[in-house]
């Protein structure tokens, strides 16, 4: 404490908020630059989303030698995956890896929440406070706060009263959890409570899955990864990289180049087949026109749906585990162990919600219109304020005090995703607006965090000190998103990347879908030609 009270401000070049796969990349690149570096995390641990999320089941649905880092080669050399998808304790471990191996530690503040971080603009530098009464002083603050980690535990009344254990599947507790011989319920049947599912019904004693929209999902066939198709992705590390890099998703999926009317009924079917058989969100990829006409969509759905009721044998229960709702691949396609046979268990049973909605929770269990079901347990696997939710629970203050949420009041207004007009310096890692959660998030995340370094470095060369977007360059951005959107079908489905699980969350649809590779060389464009669309001074 400083004599008058208040606790000494502190400066740094630059303050990293998360130390999730964003944030340990900015630590690594900035340092890199020979920055001094803040990074504060909330966790006890590093890993952001991840850190959290060890939920039973937790896994990555983009294949563990694509889902990894490539700044550093001596990493992706040494480090060994060993199934086809990573699970989170595998991902956790390459992440504690990642930071002890750089000796990344020491710059980070664990256990310490941001709670604002407001613009100077006299001094032209970022105040950030955090929950321990740090206050930092940093020319550039980065927000690599993630875009699925505000978790959403929806307001159901009588929770508070609830006599047994409840828990969200993005906040899991790091002690064990044990289901043996309980009643649990699962609310929610998105991609969590999809992984969560089939792990909990096979220890619990009875399993309540609460869904009100079902999902479509795809096979992983998860398996051990074997030790040639490892070696062949180190060997060619540089070439498979370049050409993520390159493709719409950031993932090397085979992205079909004919349309599903191009080719006759047995051939779809065959290609249909084939990629179920292959597994994962590959699926999705099959003909290159399922994300834009609706009757491709239909024939493409229709297969999946086939499937469940073949793989359910209750036929009540498929009808009620078939998607109708929406079109395949608008709601992010879930991936799956044993979803669909998980209710083929005599110990599961599936509520519709739809029909029934929950009324609310007692002392002893859930109350819904139609009963109420004993439970010791539930788990919420109910979602996220997805890619706004976590910067807006801090208070951010650009230009004559300007709030980030008032700025946000009607959605996200960025340019490029990166930056905001009214926010000199203040950079997002992911940000709405740019490709972020319809990618695969590490290559976006490293695309982002070159961006940003190669940025600040310029910046440093010319003697430039402070970074800003046009209004007009923002107005363009926010324009161009929503029209790309536009010409899709995700925006006529109500999903959380149009912010519709949120009461009250504008809709609008939140990432920029026109593709990662055409992203990235908008973002390189722009650069080369000086910035254009921003102002430096
Ligand atoms: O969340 P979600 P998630 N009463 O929002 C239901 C990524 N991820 O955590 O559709 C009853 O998708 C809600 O129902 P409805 C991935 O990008 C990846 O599962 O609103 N139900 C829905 O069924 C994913 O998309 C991985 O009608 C309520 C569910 O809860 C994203 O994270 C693994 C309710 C929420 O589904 C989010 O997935 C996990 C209520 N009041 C997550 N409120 C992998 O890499 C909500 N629901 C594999």
């Amino acid at each position: 404490m400083s004599g008058s009270g208040k606790p000494p401000v502190r400066h740094v070049d630059a303050i990293v908020v998360g130390a999730g796969f964003a944030g340990l990349c900015l630590l690594y690149r900035l340092r890199g630059l020979g920055l001094s570096v803040r990074v504060f995390e909330t966790g006890a641990g590093v890993g952001g989303t991840w850190f959290w999320n060890c939920y039973p089941g937790a896994r990555c649905d983009v294949e563990s030698l694509q889902y990894s880092f490539s700044f550093s080669e001596e990493l992706q050399q040494e480090w060994e995956w060993t199934e086809r998808y990573a699970s989170q304790p595998e991902i956790q471990r390459y992440l504690d890896h990642v930071a002890d191996r750089f000796d990344m530690r020491r710059d980070i503040s664990l256990e310490t929440t941001v709670t604002a971080a407001i613009y100077d603009e006299q001094a032209n530098l970022w105040r950030v406070e955090t929950d321990r009464g740090d206050v930092f002083e940093a020319r550039f603050c980065i927000m690599a706060t993630g875009c699925l980690s505000a978790a959403r535990v929806p307001d159901i009344k009588g929770l508070d009263r609830f006599g047994g254990q409840w828990f969200h599947t993005g906040r899991w507790p790091k002690q064990p959890v044990s289901f043996r011989g309980k009643r649990v319920a699962v609310i929610g049947t998105g991609s969590s409570g999809i992984q969560a599912i089939p792990m909990i019904a096979a220890e619990a004693d009875h399993l309540f899955v609460l869904q009100r929209t079902p999902n479509f999902s795809i096979p992983a066939w998860n398996a051990p990864l074997p030790v040639e198709r490892q070696n062949e992705w180190k060997e060619n590390y540089e070439e498979h990289r370049r050409a993520a890099r390159n493709s719409r998703s950031g993932i090397l999926y085979e992205y079909a180049q004919r349309g599903t009317f191009e080719v006759d009924e047995d051939e779809r079917r065959r290609e249909y087949e084939r990629r179920w058989a292959t597994g994962g969100a590959n699926f999705t990829h099959c003909f290159n026109d399922i994300f834009f006409d609706r009757s491709a969509n239909d024939l493409a759905a229709e297969f999946v749906r086939e499937k469940i009721r073949e793989i359910v044998k209750d036929p009540k229960v498929a009808e009620m585990l078939t998607p109708t709702d929406h079109a395949i691949g608008t709601k992010r396609i879930c991936v799956d162990t044993d979803y669909y046979k998980t209710f083929n268990r005599e110990n599961v049973t599936l509520v519709d919600l739809r029909q029934a909605p929950i009324e609310e929770i007692t002392e002893t269990g859930i109350r819904t219109a139609a009963a109420h079901y004993d439970l010791d347990a539930i788990v919420f696997a109910t979602g996220y304020d997805a890619v706004t939710g976590a910067l807006l629970k801090i208070d951010i203050r650009g230009r004559d005090g300007l709030k980030l949420a008032d700025k946000w009041h009607g959605g996200p207004r960025s340019y490029l995703g990166l930056m905001m007009a009214g926010f000199p310096n203040l950079f997002v890692i992911t940000g709405p607006g740019s490709p972020s959660i319809l990618t695969n998030v590490v290559v976006s995340i490293e695309q982002h965090v070159d961006w940003v370094a190669r940025c600040i470095d310029h910046m440093r060369a010319g003697g430039a000190e402070r970074i800003e977007p046009t209004e007009e360059a923002e107005d363009a951005w926010v324009r161009e998103v929503g029209e790309v959107a536009s010409k899709t079908l995700f925006t006529g489905t109500n999903s959380w990347y149009m912010g519709a699980n949120i009461p009250g969350k504008p809709r609008v649809f939140l990432p920029y879908v026109g593709g990662f590779g055409k992203y990235s060389q908008i973002c390189e464009t722009v650069a080369a030609e000086g910035y254009r669309g921003f102002q430096l001074a």
